[in-house]
């Protein structure tokens, strides 16, 4: 029987997580696990569409596991693992790569952003990402995919990819997922530029807060993030004109799980200097918890490394499954 309400989602381990990522994705999926059956997935395969160092690669996929459960998922109810162990991803994205039209990935707009002038230079991976992400959803059959603004776009491809291999192969296997886009903050911006997203790839430190800064860090960053020289904004319209106070607004709302509307209201024509100081305590204390943990579990290699072989195993089968429905639609012989 197909699930119904099933999620998939995943986080590259490309460096250390950031606020942005705990806002518009580790938090969501928290509240989540309740309702959905999940798959919680490190996506390293996605990782090495830009250089990985290979020294650091496996830490960085600990990291994201411990940061999963420092947040908030619980291991035992969800299944957790890592991309690359589950080799039927890279099955199926292949099989999608051949559904997907060119023209299709032309118009993806962060293939756009990440290659910018060196499109000739960059990898293909980088190129065909999509395509692989499709392939991380469709494997489990997920029916949901909570994820941030950004990835948007990615996830309307998944739904056309799934719709084309159904037409295609006259068949109704792969369902049609849904985005689970929620919280104040779906779009986390750079504390430099309220125009840009909060990225691990910007090169400033101070551009994002990151979930392994300390108290003084994170003081420091929010003292220096950019404003402009007016007071807070009177009311949401002008704060959506004004994008640096938007952004700290609405970070302020994701963490105290208010809308941003209320936030502005609070705060409607007081000075960023009482705001920031606000602000500031309060990401120290959301984040502090999750950093000590972070540490603590990465301290026990063994424990996290036994979490992402049970999460494998289970992984594994369900994708086993899947795939081998996939063959038989297409005319392969049995895997
Ligand atoms: N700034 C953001 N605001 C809200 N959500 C965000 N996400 C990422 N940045 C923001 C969400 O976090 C999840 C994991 O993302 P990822 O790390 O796998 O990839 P990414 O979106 O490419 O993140 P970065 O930080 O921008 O990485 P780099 O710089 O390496 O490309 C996703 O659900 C994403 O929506």
């Amino acid at each position: 029987m197909k699930p119904s309400n099933r999620i998939l989602s995943g986080v590259q381990p490309s460096g250390d997580l950031h606020l942005g990522n705990y806002l518009g994705a580790l938090k969501n999926f928290v509240s989540l696990q309740k309702e959905y059956e999940c798959f919680f997935c490190v996506v390293d395969l996605h990782a090495i569409t830009v250089w990985q160092d290979p020294k650091q690669l496996a830490n960085q996929t600990r990291e994201v596991t411990a940061a999963f459960i420092a947040a908030g998922i619980d291991p035992k109810k969800n299944i957790l693992f890592a991309q690359s162990q589950v080799p039927q991803h890279a099955q199926l994205a292949w099989i999608f790569n051949c559904v997907t039209r060119m023209g299709w990935l032309n118009r993806m707009t962060q293939f756009k952003d990440k290659a910018g002038k060196d499109k000739e230079n960059v990898s293909v991976g980088l190129f065909s990402y999509p395509t692989l992400m499709a392939a991380d959803i469709l494997i489990y059959l997920a029916t949901h995919v909570p994820v941030g603004e950004d990835q948007k776009q990615h996830l309307e491809l998944t739904r056309d990819i799934a719709q084309k291999f159904n037409n295609d192969f006259e068949t109704n296997l792969f369902p049609i997922p849904k985005p689970l886009i929620f919280g104040e903050a779906t779009r986390v911006m750079s504390l430099r530029d309220g125009t840009t997203k909060m990225s691990k790839s910007d090169a400033s430190h101070y551009s994002r807060i990151m979930l392994n800064d300390s108290p003084d860090q994170i003081v420091q960053k929010i003292k220096k993030a950019k404003t402009d020289p007016f007071p807070l904004p009177a009311n949401l319209t002008e704060a959506k004109q004004r994008p640096e106070a938007f952004n700290l607004l609405s970070i302020l709302a994701a963490l105290k799980d208010q809308s941003t509307s209320e936030v502005v209201q609070l705060y409607a024509g007081k000075e960023f200097s009482i705001f920031k100081k606000e602000l500031a305590d309060l990401i120290v204390d959301k984040i502090e918890p999750i950093e000590k943990e972070i540490k603590k579990l990465l301290n026990d290699q063994a424990y996290l490394d036994s979490i992402m072989t049970d999460g494998k195993n289970k992984a594994m089968a369900e994708a086993d499954s899947v795939i081998e429905k996939v063959y038989s639609v297409i005319g392969f012989l049995k895997a």
